[in-house]
């Protein structure tokens, strides 16, 4: 696509990414949870998404597509913004990402220069916003009401941030690296969407400034043309359109560390529904989930023959160890096998042939991390909707 085309391509990214017209026609998609229709909707370079939000545009993935494959198309791939100024043209030209802060000599660099100086890098990371899930809250919270489609899986390639902060030289005394994307708050509105991770764990040389996903240019509304990939970690802080990396030698006091984006701060990240935690932290690692995608919830399958069951598996960067499957309500548990290990932060393909004599059953899936972590088999409950992770229930009607 040439610097033209972007342009025009994404100046209707922004404000007006859904008209009504397009809204009043739209198929719908019930989620199944209280005021849970959304309209399927088209946005730049995405195939029809749940619509959550136009402005600013949340879309979320259609569950079927996690079936398709583990890794999710970019033009499936989830979408999520807190701020309504985006912007509304990128050129690629004239993009800079600035490296400063408490560093010995500060970085202007043009993304040509990026891709072209620096050791490239690719790895599997599953993406998945902390509210994913947050719809099936009992009792309901606030926040974006989201089935399980805040999430995907992709292969990024970019530079490990590593190299970058060697390249500018960390001073002694650095604490955190903050990051800011080009995105703005409306003029009266919410404070600048900043992350910050601790100085080791930026070091780490897995945390990525990446410019592809799947092969391909990130998706405008995946963070065109830079992102920042943090594996493991919910997707708060994998920040998009990355244009400002700041060493700083304070712990980072923004609104979106110290005020939103926070758990309970105890081992279950979890309190007594309907209560508040007396203290909270940052939110951190994705939790270990499982799910099915062969089939629906309530499909029907031939009584008395095998039905192939398959679903997807994944966690924080322990890697998936074992999957476990009940069709007797937990009584009894059968292992299932599990597909191409694409790396520890990926989905991973779990699969198994069940036979189901006729009537109704829910079918249980839960998987295990590599160091013991599994789901809980109720639900844990925290004010804001973060870290689902129950154990997945599916009905299959045997017939
Ligand atoms: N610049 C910017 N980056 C951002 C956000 C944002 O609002 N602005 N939201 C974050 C959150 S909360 C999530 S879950 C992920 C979602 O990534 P995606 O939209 O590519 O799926 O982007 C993160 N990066
Ligand atoms: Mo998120």
């Amino acid at each position: 696509m040439s610097t033209l085309d972007r342009r025009q391509f994404v100046a209707g990214a922004g404000l007006s990414m859904v008209g009504a017209a397009e809204l009043a026609g739209a198929a719908t998609v019930r989620l199944p949870f209280a005021n849970g229709t959304r309209p399927l909707v088209r946005a730049p370079q995405k195939r029809p998404m749940l619509l959550l939000t136009a402005r600013p545009p949340q879309l979320e993935t259609p569950f079927a597509v996690f079936n398709e494959g583990l890794l999710t198309p970019n033009d499936a791939f989830f979408v999520r913004y807190h701020l309504s100024g985006l912007p509304d043209a990128i050129d690629p030209a004239s993009f800079r990402l600035a490296i400063g802060g408490h560093v010995e000599k500060p970085l202007d660099l043009s993304l040509a220069s990026l891709k072209r100086n620096f050791p490239v890098t690719e790895l599997v990371a599953v993406n998945q916003c902390s509210g994913n899930s947050r719809g099936f809250f009992e009792p309901r919270v606030g926040g974006g009401q989201l089935a399980n489609g805040a999430m995907g899986n992709a292969r990024w390639r970019g530079v490990p941030l590593r190299t970058l902060l060697d390249r500018v030289g960390v001073r002694a005394g650095a604490r955190q690296v903050t990051f800011n994307g080009l995105d703005v708050p409306p003029a009266d509105g919410v404070p600048d969407f900043v992350k910050a991770l601790d100085i080791d764990h930026a070091r780490d040389g897995e945390v990525m400034v990446a410019w592809a996903m799947n092969g391909a240019d990130l998706p405008f509304l995946n963070g065109y043309p830079l992102r920042l990939v943090v594996p493991g970690y919910y997707g708060t802080y994998w920040v998009k359109h990355l244009s400002e990396i700041m060493v700083v030698d304070a712990e980072f006091g923004g609104y979106w560390m110290k005020t939103a984006y926070r758990v309970p701060d105890n081992a279950c990240a979890c309190v007594a529904p309907g209560t508040k935690p007396d203290r909270t932290r940052p939110i951190s690692r994705i939790n270990v989930r499982s799910f099915f995608t062969s089939h629906a919830d309530g499909a029907r399958v031939p009584a008395g023959r095998v039905a192939e069951l398959r679903g997807i598996a994944f966690s924080g960067g322990a890697g998936v160890a074992r999957v476990m499957v009940s069709a007797d309500g937990g009584a009894s548990w059968s292992e299932a096998r599990l597909g191409e290990d694409l790396g520890r932060f990926s989905f991973r393909e779990w699969r198994l042939g069940l036979r189901l004599e006729a009537g109704s059953h829910a079918i249980k899936v839960r998987a295990f991390t590599t160091d013991g972590e599994t789901q809980p088999l109720e639900p844990r409950w925290q004010p804001a909707g973060y870290m689902r992770n129950v154990v997945e229930s599916l009905k299959l009607e045997a017939l």
